[in-house]
């Protein structure tokens, strides 16, 4: 078993301690910081997430997988971070009302860090009032939304509805993502764009301030 793959298991056993010893081991060893995120940390989630779907994990060890997760996050985000220059753009995110997933935002915007972007976090559960302050206080050139839930990720459209009617988008670019969202859904919201993982984020929120 590779080092990417003893971080998966112990991020899906909820070993916070074996995980940070395994990401420090594996900074240690030089090893790309994103792939120790794509290929062990979010390889646990992914795999503790096919679990719960089939009802052979519930929530707690969900809950204590996402925190071994967290940990290993920690660890890694000032390397991720570290190419961070001078902000090239603003970025306002936060998971939509009713929603409380925030592991894929927070990878999200630990990317938009590491790739140079001004990230102002809202956080989980965020109202559509708190995204229109934000806009309205941080004057953000891209605003980006996530949701988890079939039943928040309409959500995304009353935030969109709520920025039109307060005559804010201006140039304001909106991006949307998580997992249940796609492009036809964005489309049909009209967001200006989606993204299927923080990788892809990232190379959308580089285009859309062009
Ligand atoms: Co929840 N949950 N959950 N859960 N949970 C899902 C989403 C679910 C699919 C599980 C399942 O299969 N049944 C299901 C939703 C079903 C549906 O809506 N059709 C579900 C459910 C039902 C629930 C509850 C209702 C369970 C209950 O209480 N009965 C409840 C709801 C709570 C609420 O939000 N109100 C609930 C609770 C929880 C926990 C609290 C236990 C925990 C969240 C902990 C946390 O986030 N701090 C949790 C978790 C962890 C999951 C799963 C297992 C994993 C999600 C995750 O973190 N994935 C999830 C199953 C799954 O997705 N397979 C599930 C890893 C993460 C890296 O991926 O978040 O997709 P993801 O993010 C990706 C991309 O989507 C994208 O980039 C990220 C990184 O590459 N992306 C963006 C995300 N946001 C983006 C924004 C962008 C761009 C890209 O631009 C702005």
């Amino acid at each position: 078993m590779d080092i990417f793959e003893q971080i998966a298991v112990k991020v899906e056993a909820g070993d916070a301690g074996a995980v940070e010893s395994l990401v420090t081991e594996a900074m240690g060893n030089d090893l790309a910081a994103e792939d120790i995120l794509s290929n062990g940390l979010v390889g646990g989630m992914m795999s503790i997430g096919v679990k719960f779907k089939n009802n052979t994990v519930f929530i707690p060890e969900v809950l204590i997988a996402a925190r071994a997760m967290k940990s290993g996050l920690k660890l890694l985000g000032p390397l991720l971070a570290q190419q961070k220059a001078t902000a090239k753009a603003k970025v306002v995110v936060g998971t939509v009302k009713g929603d409380l997933h925030d592991i894929g935002k927070n990878i999200v915007c630990i990317m938009l860090e590491g790739a140079g972007f001004e990230v102002i976090d809202l956080g989980i559960d965020v109202p559509k009032e708190k995204f229109i302050q934000a806009i309205k206080d941080e004057k953000p050139d891209v605003l980006g939304m996530s949701a988890l839930l079939t039943t928040t990720m309409g959500e995304m459209k009353t935030v969109i509805d709520a920025v039109n009617d307060a005559n804010i988008k201006n140039g304001l670019k909106i991006l949307v993502g998580g997992a249940p969202v796609t492009k036809a859904f964005a489309d049909e919201i009209n967001a200006d764009a989606f993204a299927e993982d923080a990788a892809v984020a990232v190379d959308i929120v580089n285009k859309l301030i062009q």
